[in-house]
């Protein structure tokens, strides 16, 4: 049978909701695990930008921003209904963790590299965003937005784990309750253990490895 090819890093965020999207269809590929630092010839001849999670369909179409194969795995089956709730604040979440929070998580997680502000003064302005979050969490009932965890959720989840494991202690120990319950209850459900298994780098001569298990 013929799989689309998923190249993936299993730490990436983006790669990560790629692979929550995929694992929630069910449509099965073959995942290619990569290192950063050495990516794989292929990889770059379809998508030279470089960047993980690429998909290659059997038609030939590569999709190469994670966003699109969370909505391209959707399109295929989306049973549990992430596109339901309210398609516009889906989207400005989305665009607002993707340009801003992003850029300032960053520079928390790497602030030995922008020394121009303590690390303190970046995960203040990450704090921010979780301030918004806790109180969308607080309003509906533990998603997002409301009717339900949707696309949104899932497509942050993977950032605000990020976030929270800079400094696991400070964030355990912050005011953030609902976003604290919120990433706990991701971080122990099927779905996440499911996308987080360990795989060695993708050789060519290797067995395929086929994505969900
Ligand atoms: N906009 C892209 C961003 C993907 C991205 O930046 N992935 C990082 C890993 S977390 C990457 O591949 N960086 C390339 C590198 O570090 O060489 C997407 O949403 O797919």
């Amino acid at each position: 049978m013929n799989r689309p090819i998923l190249y993936s890093f299993r730490r990436c965020p983006y790669a990560i909701r790629g692979r929550l999207a995929i694992a929630q269809s069910g449509v099965e590929v073959e995942l290619r695990e990569i290192v950063l630092r050495d990516k794989p010839e292929h990889m770059l001849d379809i998508s030279p930008k470089g960047t993980v999670p690429v998909l290659l369909l059997p038609d030939g179409t590569v999709i190469d921003e994670s966003l699109d194969i969370m909505h391209w795995a959707l399109a295929q089956n989306d049973s549990d209904n992430w596109l339901e709730a309210d398609r516009n604040q889906i989207d400005q979440l989305i665009k607002e963790n993707d340009h801003e929070f992003k850029c300032w998580l960053d520079k928390y997680k790497y602030s030995d590299r922008h020394p121009e502000h303590s690390q303190t003064y970046y995960r203040n302005k990450c704090e921010l965003w979780l301030v918004q979050l806790e109180e969308l969490l607080n309003q509906n009932r533990e998603s997002l937005v409301a009717g339900g965890k949707s696309l949104a959720d899932y497509a942050l989840l993977p950032f605000i784990r990020q976030f929270a494991h800079v400094d696991l202690d400070w964030f355990n120990a912050a005011d953030f309750p609902h976003v604290q319950s919120w990433l706990s209850d991701f971080k122990e459900s099927d779905l996440f253990l499911g996308v987080m298994k360990k795989y060695k780098p993708w050789k060519e001569s290797q067995e395929l490895i086929v994505f969900p298990e």
